[in-house]
């Protein structure tokens, strides 16, 4: 069984590396609710698969999967990634797998956040969500990794860190009345700082426009490398994502980050706008949580990225724009490899690539 440690592990020394810093594995979960991915989630698992394969080619990649699905998904990726029978409520790994801490003495323990189905009874997506709630202490458990249970709700993509001190997230979603109502702006620093080992925790306002997590911080920015992060932009000031990005500039340029550094902002252009086809909404089955309406917006973002290894895997989500934004990360990441991957199937539930991962570090 995992240990799970009373302390925190900023008492015993650990901190959460950057995502550029190296991975062991990525974690991914495969998708099967009809009621957030169309046609029997078909397409969907099509996209989780290109996904994996895009990961694999540079970092070992397990994918959690339920008993029902297992020869489904046996069949449709390759020998090489690894298939653990472990049953969820959907597949956002980002959210529901541990936040790992490293100490620097080749040890590595999970943090396990509480999980609410982004918003539990005021305004979650789905009930129950109580397997998703166990899937961190699994992996800790898979892994032979220690364990923190940390005493907030929170998920993972509400979230980035630099790797050295500084952690970004969202007013909109961290202070949202579904989350912990009961704590305070300081009281929630002071969680994140003792389970992070993080010292600054910059707050941007409000997340991607329409965003249904509450404004997930891992859709609107992503953190490039310590004192430098993009930003989902759009000049259209029609848009109601203009003041949204406006907003999260205006944040980000008069913070400074754990480091005393002004923050470097390179702004990445939204793709669209992009809304949901008729024929997208009508193969989702109807539900109380998820509302899935031809014409809705969809919150589209090229921040919403994975790094592993050297290596960044691109959401391509629409022709007129995915150029643009690969050109952006191939001169902002020099010496990495940018290989985009179709993923508007992922937008329709709800996220993209950033939300479906979650990356185990190397200790
Ligand atoms: O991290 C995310 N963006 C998760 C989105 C959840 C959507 C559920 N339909």
């Amino acid at each position: 069984m995992t240990t799970t440690f009373e302390s925190t592990p900023r008492e015993d020394g650990f901190r959460m590396p950057g995502e550029h810093e190296p991975h062991e594995e990525i974690w991914m979960a495969w998708p099967e609710r009809c009621d957030n991915w169309r046609n029997g989630a078909k397409p969907a698992q099509e996209a989780f698969v290109n996904v994996a394969k895009a990961i694999a080619e540079v970092t070992p990649v397990n994918m959690a999967v339920s008993a029902s699905q297992y020869d489904n998904a046996r069949h449709q990726l390759p020998d090489h990634i690894r298939l653990v029978e472990m049953t969820t409520n959907d597949s956002w790994m980002r959210d529901i797998g541990p936040s790992y801490v490293v100490n620097g003495k080749g040890e590595r323990r999970g943090v396990d956040w509480e999980f609410n189905a982004w918003g539990g009874l005021v305004d979650g997506l789905y009930f129950p969500w109580d397997r998703d709630d166990q899937i961190a202490s699994k992996i800790c458990e898979f892994h032979r990794d220690g364990r923190y249970r940390a005493p907030i709700i929170l998920e993972g993509g509400s979230i980035h860190v630099d790797g050295e001190g500084t952690l970004y997230t969202t007013e909109e979603c961290l202070l949202h009345e579904s989350r912990n109502p009961d704590l305070t702006r300081e009281e929630l620093e002071e969680v994140l700082k003792a389970h992070l080992s993080v010292e600054k925790v910059v707050w941007i306002p409000r997340g991607l426009y329409n965003d249904e997590t509450n404004g997930h911080v891992d859709n609107l920015i992503h953190v490039v490398k310590p004192g430098e992060v993009i930003l989902s932009w759009t000049d259209d000031q029609d848009d109601p994502q203009y003041e949204i990005s406006q907003e999260a500039y205006k944040a980000l340029s008069e913070a400074t980050d754990a480091k005393g550094r002004s923050i470097k902002i390179h702004k990445m252009y939204v793709p669209g706008p992009l809304f949901m086809k008729e024929e997208e909404a009508s193969g989702i089955d109807a539900c109380d949580g998820m509302e899935r309406e031809a014409g809705e917006r969809l919150a589209g973002s090229y921040a919403n990225f994975l790094i592993t290894n050297k290596r960044i895997i691109l959401p391509l989500l629409d022709p007129a724009h995915d150029e643009q934004a690969k050109v952006l990360l191939q001169d902002v990441f020099p010496g990495y490899e940018v290989v985009g991957v179709d993923a508007r199937e992922i937008l329709l539930g709800g996220g993209n690539i950033h939300c479906i991962t979650q990356q185990v570090p190397v200790v």
